[in-house]
Order: C-alpha cells, then sequence, then structure tokens
C-alpha cells in the first residue's frame, strides 16, 4: 500500500528562491512531503530532466465578461480555462465587472454562475467598481472584502468606467480601511477622448491612430496621479499593464520613495509594437489594446522592468474579442474606426510559454525569477499564498512540467482560446508545459486535456500581504490626522 497519490520523480522543483533537485509527493490534492526515495505513489511521473515549476496564477485576464462597449470576451469559463490549462496556468483571477447602477454583491453572483460549472481550474475574483456609491463603499464592498473578494480594479478611463480623483480617493480609503488591494488601469481619459476626435476629424480612423490617441503621455500622467492618490491615503496601489518606459520610470519613482506601489506587464508590451496595429485594412485591430504596444525601445524598457524587479506582476489581461465575427472587433462593419474595435488581446495560454522560451531560455531573467513573476508574487499580492503560487509542504499540489527541449511554432491550431488568431502566429518557442496538474490531478498530459467541466473551485482570497494593517508603513502625518478615519 503507497502513502501518496501521485509521486513526481527526478525533476528540478524551482520556487521563487530556489532550485532544488528533489521528489515531489502528493496526497489529497496536496503537497506532503518533498525529498528523495519514496516509494512510489498510486500514480508516478518520471520528470527526469525536466523543470518542476508551481502552475502558473494568471491574476489579470477577462472571461465571460462584456466590455465597456458591450462587446462579449469570446472565451467562457470553459474554454479560458482550459486555454489557461494548456499554457501552464493552474489558477486564474478575472474580474466580476460592476457597470453604473448595478449592485456589486449581484454581479459576483452572476460571475460566480458564470464559472461554477464550467471552470477547469481554480479562480477567484477581482472586482470591477465603476459605481461608488454610497452602499456600495459602505456595506456592499466591505462585506465583499470579508467574503474573499480582496482585490479591485478601477479605471481611470473609458466612460463608462472611469472614476474621477474624488472618487478613486473614496475607493481607496476603503482599501486602506479593510486591508484590500486596488489595481489601477492608468489613462487619463480626457487626453484620449480629446486626441481621438481631432484624429477622426482628421480622417484618420485605421488601427494604428489606436496608438497615436493613447499616448504614452496619457498613461504617464494617470500613472503619477494614481500614485499621488495612493501615497495621499497611504495604501498600496498596483498599476496594471504598464507598456512603457513613461510609465515604469514613475512607478520606479514610487517604489524608490518607498511607496508600496507594485507594477504588472504583460505579453503584448514584450512581444508586439504599434507597427503591428499597422497592418493592410483593419487587420491591425488584432494588435489592439489598452495601454497599446508602443516602440522597440519601450519593448526593451519593459525587459529591463522586469529584470530590475519594478516588476513583480507578469500577466496576460487576456481579453480575447475575435476578428473576423460579427460580434467581434469589426462588429461596426463599415461604420468601423479604431474607436469602435473592442480593446483586447488574448494571451492566457501563451503567457508562461512566452516568457519561458524569451526570458530564461534567452538568458533574460531566472527559472526562480520566472516563478516570482508568473505565481509567487501573484499569490502574495493577492491573498492566495502560500495555498497557491510555491512548491511547499501543505501547498495546493498545483504544478507545471515544463521541458525545455520542446520546440514549438505558434498556430492558431494549437491552442485552446476560442479565437480565430493568437497575434503570436509563426513564432518559434523554446520550451513548453506538458504536463498539468491541479491540485494533484493531471489535467494536461502532453497535449491531452483530462480536465473536467466544473472541476475548479473557488478561492475565497486572505487579505493581500502588502495591504493587511501590519505591514509596511503607515500615515506619516504628524499631527496625527488620519483623512482615513482610522485613527
Ligand atoms: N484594456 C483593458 O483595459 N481591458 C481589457 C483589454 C484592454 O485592452
Ligand atoms: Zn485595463
Ligand atoms: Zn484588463
Amino acid at each position: 500500500m503507497t502513502d501518496y497519490d501521485l509521486v513526481i520523480r527526478g525533476g528540478s522543483v524551482v520556487s521563487a528562491t530556489d532550485v532544488t533537485e528533489c521528489d515531489v509527493a502528493i496526497k489529497d490534492g496536496r503537497i506532503v512531503a518533498l525529498g528523495r526515495d519514496f516509494a512510489d505513489g498510486a500514480d508516478t511521473i518520471d520528470a527526469t530532466g525536466k523543470w518542476i515549476l508551481p502552475g502558473g496564477i494568471d491574476s489579470h485576464c477577462h472571461i465571460e465578461q462584456e466590455s465597456s462597449m458591450g462587446v462579449w470576451t469570446a472565451d467562457d469559463f470553459c474554454s479560458g480555462t482550459v486555454a489557461a490549462a494548456c499554457g501552464g496556468t493552474t489558477t486564474i483571477i478575472p474580474f466580476a465587472a460592476q457597470y453604473k447602477g448595478q449592485s456589486l454583491r449581484r454581479v459576483v453572483q452572476d460571475y460566480h454562475a458564470r464559472a461554477e460549472a464550467k471552470a477547469v481550474i481554480d479562480y477567484a475574483f477581482h472586482l470591477i467598481i465603476s459605481d461608488p456609491t454610497a452602499a456600495v463603499l459602505g456595506q456592499e464592498l466591505p462585506a465583499l472584502i470579508k467574503d474573499g473578494y480582496t482585490s479591485f480594479k478601477i479605471y481611470t478611463t473609458y466612460e463608462s468606467l472611469k472614476l474621477d480623483d474624488r472618487q478613486i480617493l473614496e475607493v481607496l480609503a476603503v482599501a486602506r480601511r479593510e486591508g484590500a488591494m486596488v489595481m489601477v488601469h492608468a489613462e487619463n481619459h480626457d487626453i484620449i477622448a480629446w486626441l481621438s476626435e481631432r484624429l477622426l476629424a482628421a480622417g484618420h480612423a485605421a488601427p494604428k491612430y489606436h496608438g497615436v490617441a493613447h499616448a504614452a503621455v496619457a498613461e504617464r500622467e494617470a500613472t503619477h496621479r494614481a500614485i499621488s492618490l495612493a501615497e495621499i491615503v497611504d495604501v498600496p496601489l498596483l498599476i496594471v499593464h504598464v507598456s512603457g518606459h513613461e510609465a515604469i520610470e514613475q512607478i520606479r519613482w514610487a517604489q524608490s520613495k518607498g511607496l508600496r506601489v507594485y507594477g504588472e506587464t504583460c505579453p503584448q508590451y514584450l512581444f508586439l509594437t504599434a507597427a503591428d496595429m499597422d497592418q493592410p485594412g483593419f487587420a491591425g485591430a488584432m494588435c489592439m489594446c489598452s495601454p497599446p504596444p508602443r516602440d522597440k525601445a519601450n519593448q526593451e524598457a519593459v525587459w529591463r522592468g522586469l529584470q530590475s524587479r519594478v516588476f513583480q506582476v507578469f500577466s496576460s489581461d487576456h481579453a480575447p474579442y475575435r476578428y473576423d465575427d460579427p460580434e467581434g472587433k469589426l462588429r461596426a462593419g463599415d461604420r468601423t474606426t479604431f474607436k469602435t474595435v473592442a480593446n483586447g488581446v488574448p494571451g492566457i495560454e501563451l503567457r508562461l510559454p512566452l516568457l519561458f522560451s524569451e526570458g530564461v531560455m534567452k538568458g533574460r531573467i531566472s527559472m526562480s525569477h520566472f516563478v516570482e513573476l508568473t505565481a509567487t508574487n501573484a499569490a502574495k499580492l493577492y491573498g492566495l499564498y502560500p495555498r497557491k503560487g510555491t512548491i511547499a509542504v501543505g501547498a495546493d499540489a498545483d504544478i507545471a512540467i515544463w521541458d525545455q527541449s520542446r520546440e514549438t511554432t505558434v498556430t492558431l491550431d494549437l491552442l485552446h482560446e476560442n479565437m480565430d488568431y493568437t497575434p503570436y502566429e509563426g513564432m518559434t518557442l523554446q520550451g513548453w508545459p506538458t504536463t498539468v496538474i491541479s491540485r494533484g490531478e493531471v489535467i494536461v498530459d502532453d497535449g491531452d486535456v483530462a480536465a473536467s467541466r466544473g472541476r475548479g473551485q473557488f478561492l475565497p482570497c486572505d487579505l493581500p500581504e502588502p495591504a493587511r494593517p501590519a505591514a509596511g508603513p503607515r500615515w506619516a502625518a504628524t499631527d496625527g490626522f488620519d483623512p482615513t478615519g482610522n485613527r
């Protein structure tokens, strides 16, 4: 009789700090021992010559969500989580998105109903707050934080989502009082609206003008403003989907002042440029997202930001809208302009293979840094650590076994996203997650998906590490004045 359900032998186990040659023993969905010479489990995997990594956490993805323009993402919780799993991700944190007039609690219930019967891997939810009424701030949000929704995203742009500075301060104050994490989409709305109007008036409607309208300065200004508002309230802040050096400089500046400011970037800022939006006809729409991909020099700046740890998180911002589809990017037909195209690119499946190939295999980041960026830091920042994001005794057995000798040329056919294109078509990637395990169950084995619909579980989140009351320097005013009402 064996003690273990599964033993993984002979691989190199990677954490955010170490690489250790050891075996992994799993029972009842958890890692129960790390060591050598374990008896065989009920199942045993020979991982000789392979890397044993924590399954990725994709902490920014839009699944079964209606965009602010009324377009639905192409992936639901089944196709989205299958695609995630096939790319080595075992946990996702998509959004439960509130639109004006909606009850946040009701929104969360709706997203649970979407995910419950379909998700094949575990999931938590961030909240998107677009209507911070007194009831939302005073009752719904505090109650939801207690129930495990401990992070929320706010916007400085998009007509139906944007908050003004006063509203942002109110949301930040609740986050501080309750110990939650705020993520911000930082772009100056009026700059974008003004530039867009002038571009369209001059007849510049093609996708490449999206990159002109969403100027890097607009991102820089809103990033700095959001940091300043968080500084006033003395609360941690995470700037999401950072596209280039203008915003990076603001984040680095804040970090150098000792502010609890964190940064996230995504594959589109490392592997696409503005030139990808400049294709014949409207094909450039396939690479349109906000903020937009910028130039080569900015790509290099984003790589350096990863290497120097200005960024803590590498997520996909998977926002899949099909291209050649009446409900997709070109749904405005003859009236299509860069303003009518839904913003977003797919990336949930290739997020990890892209960074593994071009980051680790090309020597830009270490294997441990890869784990930190793709799993461990997200778990810590969003209150899932140490259950998720690491290979340690007691953690969920969420593991991806990577074969660095596997070379793959990306084609749409290979992918499980419910999409009609991938922006990364034709790229040759070195290294692939050949076996993916979720809570001890092999759900992907050499391309075969063995995960049943609905097996994914909801993960209520603890308070994020940087937002817990004991962490970090607190409000610095010397006169004892506390605008958040805490003391
Ligand atoms: N921008 C967003 O803010 N969300 C989804 C995708 C995008 O491009
Ligand atoms: Zn965003
Ligand atoms: Zn997003």
